[in-house]
């Protein structure tokens, strides 16, 4: 069973994440699907793309899949982590990609919807980035996209608490472009999509890939970069990095020592 429906319409591709059962948690199944799908989408020329779940949903996505973490000892969110590849996907993809987000967004999830290129929500949705909550260290990517994309104390309280915020203070704070009521995003969403696929996509998918070059220009020495590494490290070869996951997998709320 496809666990993504697409469709391909006047130059505009539509994703629509349909893995419900597991509330599109971004499993290497559903994320080697939506990829699939841009790729088809990047051959047919499409002008702009729509990254989505079914109308209604109450979390739009659970984020990474957590029964595929790996166990203590090997780096969580490395550079092939399918999380990884998708937000790469999302990024270098030449025509813009629109998130039109319904629902809660949790974990990874929150870094794949900010790492589209424009994000029209309802008022219902939520954000939340749960490294904290499940005893994860987040990748030195996935750090740069939050902190390119949200003001720092925002993202600090973010990353710290792993509490969701609305979606009306993620309006305030630039985080997504427009909120929009369910009777009326579709729409909204479509006419953006349709005003970018007016314009020249040559233009367009060259300002796109300036905007991603210029926003991930840092200056990285080999000790900063060894540094951080070797800070993650500690993390997932701890035993609080398994005790999040073993607390997930058996349903429970876990208890972090501090080692
Ligand atoms: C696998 C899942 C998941 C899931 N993985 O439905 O950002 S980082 O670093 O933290 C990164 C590592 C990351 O993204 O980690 C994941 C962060 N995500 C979360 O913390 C959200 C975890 N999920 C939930 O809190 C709830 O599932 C929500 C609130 C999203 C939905 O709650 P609801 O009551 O509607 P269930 O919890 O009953 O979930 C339905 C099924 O989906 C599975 C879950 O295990 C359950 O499967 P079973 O029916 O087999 O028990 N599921 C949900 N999220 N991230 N599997």
């Amino acid at each position: 069973m496809s666990l993504v429906l697409t469709e391909t319409k006047d130059a505009i591709g539509t994703i629509v994440m349909n893995h419900l059962q597991k509330r599109n948690a971004l499993s290497e199944a559903l994320i080697g699907e939506i990829t699939v799908a841009l790729e088809r989408f990047r051959e047919e020329n499409v002008r702009a793309a729509i990254l989505r779940a079914p109308a209604g949903v109450k979390v739009w996505s659970a984020g990474h899949d957590v029964s595929e973490l790996p166990d203590r000892g090997r780096d969580p969110l490395g550079w092939s982590d399918p999380l990884r590849v998708l937000v790469r996907s999302i990024q270098e993809f030449p025509a813009p990609i629109i998130a039109l987000i319904e629902g809660g967004v949790w974990g990874g999830g929150c870094e794949v919807a900010i790492a589209c290129d424009v994000l029209v929500t309802t008022p219902e949705a939520t954000f939340a980035i749960t490294p904290a909550k499940l005893g994860v260290p987040y990748n030195l990517g996935g750090i740069l996209t939050l902190m390119n994309m949200i003001p720092l104390p925002v993202a600090k309280e973010m990353l710290f608490t792993a509490q969701p915020i609305p979606a009306s203070q993620a309006l305030n704070l630039g985080i997504i472009n427009y909120i929009k009521s369910a009777g009326e995003i579709e729409n909204f969403v479509y006419g953006l999509a349709a005003q970018i696929a007016t314009n020249s996509p040559l233009s367009i998918s060259v300002m796109k890939e300036e905007l991603r070059l210029l926003a991930s220009a840092r200056t990285v020495t080999p000790e900063l970069f060894e540094r951080i590494q070797g800070l993650r490290r500690i993390v997932y070869d701890s035993h609080d990095y398994q005790e999040g996951l073993d607390a997930f997998r058996e349903k429970r709320k876990p208890r972090f020592e501090g080692r």
